[in-house]
Parts: structure tokens; sequence; C-alpha cells
């Protein structure tokens, strides 16, 4: 059986820093030997993007701006990655969004806007670029995006997130549905709690990742990479009997009462 992703393209959503999941799919994907396309959100990210492509040890990275919130932009970056390489063969979706007031006290004061812009670029977006990159994966591909615990069940203070990851679960099923007729598989990785920029400023993360610690089967929380090798395991030809499945990356969290 070949490992190999060289010869093969993957476009890589939600990279906004070196603690990003989304670069420890980047690394784990690049490392075996594929090519990446990186978009962000707007110009601001660019820079820091761009700089962390430069410490990977090939220099084939193409890289396009994408806010997920507008349909122009989704078409034209797919339009722009259809006539730069012609082909892609899977895409990591790893973006979330919620007011960062409403990710405390209680859901159910969740505003009419809040719980819309949640599920706008949480949800809505992995169907959105979905359709747009079966344009691009002629030859088939997989599509990974990732979700939390707190979609299947009640987390404090996750709140709209969590009813929005409810949603992205769903839509990952029902694209995975729609694209296996075209050799499209579309999976989830469901990660366990992990210390990144969009974590940040989230009242006792450290009492969550010590519980992950003290109960998790595994007893330590999970890391970028390793998250990273199961999207380059989803990525892979090895999960090709594989699609509208969520894996749990948790240490094994997720079984517990
Ligand atoms: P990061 O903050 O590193 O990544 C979040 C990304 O979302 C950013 O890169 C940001 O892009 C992107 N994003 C937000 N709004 C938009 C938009 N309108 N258009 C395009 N991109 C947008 O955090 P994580 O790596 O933690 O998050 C990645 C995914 O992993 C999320 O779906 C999150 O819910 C999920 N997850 C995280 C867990 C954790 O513990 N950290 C646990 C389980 C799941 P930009 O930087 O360009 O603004
Ligand atoms: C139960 C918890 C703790 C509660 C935390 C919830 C975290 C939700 C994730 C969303 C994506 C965070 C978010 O939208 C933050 C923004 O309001 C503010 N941050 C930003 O704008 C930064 C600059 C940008 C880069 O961030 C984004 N997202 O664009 C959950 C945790 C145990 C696990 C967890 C942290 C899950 C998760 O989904 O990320």
């Amino acid at each position: 059986m070949n490992f190999s992703l060289e010869g093969k393209t993957y476009v890589v959503m939600g990279v906004a820093n070196r603690r990003s999941i989304a670069w420890g799919i980047a690394q784990a994907l690049h490392d075996a030997g594929a090519r990446l396309i990186f978009t962000y959100a707007n110009e601001r990210f660019e820079k820091p993007v761009r700089d962390l492509a430069k410490t990977l040890d090939r220099d084939d990275s193409l890289f396009y701006e994408c806010d997920v919130t507008d349909d122009d932009a989704i078409n034209t970056t797919f339009e722009n990655i259809k006539n730069d390489v012609g082909v892609i063969h899977g895409l990591a979706h790893c973006i979330a969004f919620a007011n960062r007031d409403e990710l405390k006290g209680e859901f159910i004061d969740t505003s009419r806007d809040g719980f819309l812009l949640a599920h706008n670029i949480s949800a809505f977006s992995l169907a959105a670029v979905s359709r747009a990159a079966k344009d691009v994966m002629t030859e088939g591909g997989s599509i990974v995006t990732l979700t939390y615990l707190g979609g299947e069940r009640v987390v404090e203070n996750y709140n709209v997130m969590g009813v929005a990851k409810a949603s992205l679960d769903a839509t990952m099923k029902y694209a995975a549905n729609d694209l296996g007729k075209y050799g499209i598989r579309v999976n989830a990785i469901s990660a366990g709690p992990i210390r990144t920029l969009s974590a940040k400023g989230v009242g006792d993360f450290n009492s969550i990742l010590q519980e992950i610690s003290e109960r998790a089967p595994l007893r330590k929380p999970v890391t970028q990479e390793e998250v990273g090798d199961v999207a380059y395991f989803l990525m892979s030809n090895l999960s090709r009997g594989m699609t509208g499945e969520i894996l749990h990356v948790d240490s094994g969290y997720s079984i517990l009462g």
C-alpha cells in the first residue's frame, strides 16, 4: 500500500497561526508529499499564512483570500484554483466563528444575529465550499471538517457553537450523500480541546484540559499533530471505504458518560 500523497493537491481553509488545527493538518499532508493551497478570511491573515508556509521544506504552496460568508468569494476562489492547478484531491474545512460574548452564560440568551452568524460561518460554509470544490475534484476526493463534542451533547459555555456543530455534523452527512456518486467522500474529525487562537480568552480552558488529563482514557489532551495524522488518513486512499463519518480524536473522552 502506498501512503504517499505525492502528485496530489489539497485546499486547507482556516490557518490563523502555528497553533491552528489547520496548520497541524497542513503539515501532515505536506510531509506525505502533498501540494497545499491555503485560504484565509481576509488580507490581515495573508502574511502570517505565507510566513508559516515558508517554514515547509518545499515551496509549492498557493494562497487565496476566501471569506466564507461571501458566495462570490467562494466561487471566485475555486474558479481561480481550477485555472491555476486544474484539479484538487481534497479540502480541509477548519473554520468556525461565534460572537465571543455568546460563548458564555446561557444558550437561550443567544441573539438571532449571533445564531445566524455562527451557523453561517461554521455550518453553511461547509455546504457552500463543498459545492464549489466539487467542480475542481474531477478525480474524486476527500473533504474533512472539524467538529466538537458540544454538537452531540451539552457542553457548558459552548452554547450556540454547539448548535452550529450539530448543524455542521448533519451538513457533513447530507454532503457525503450528495457527493459520493462523484467519488468524493466527506467526513468530520471531532477533536478534543486544543489551545488555539479561537480557544483564547475562553475562561477556564485550563480546567477543561485538566479534566481531560485526569479522566480521558488516554489521560492527556490531543495535539494538532494527532488531528493532522487522522486528517491525512481521511485524505488518503486508506479511508476509501468511509464517508459521512465522525471520527473522535479526543483521547477517548467521548466514550465517558
Ligand atoms: P483557529 O482560531 O486557529 O482557526 C479558526 C479559523 O476560522 C481561523 O483561521 C479563521 O480564519 C477562520 N474563519 C473564521 N471566520 C471565517 C470566515 N468568515 N471566512 C473564512 N475563515 C474564517 O482555531 P482552531 O484551529 O481551534 O479551529 C479550527 C476548527 O477546529 C474550528 O471549526 C473549531 O470549531 C474546530 N475545533 C477546535 C477545537 C479546539 O479545541 N481548538 C476542538 C474541536 C473542534 P482567519 O484566521 O483567516 O480569520
Ligand atoms: C466548551 C468550550 C469552551 C467554550 C469555547 C468555545 C469556543 C468556540 C469556538 C469559536 C470558533 C470561537 C470564536 O469564534 C472566537 C471568536 O469569537 C473571537 N476570536 C477571533 O475572532 C479570532 C481572532 C479568530 C481567529 O477566531 C475565529 N474563530 O475566527 C469549547 C472548548 C473546550 C473546545 C473548543 C475551543 C472548540 C472549538 O470549536 O474551537
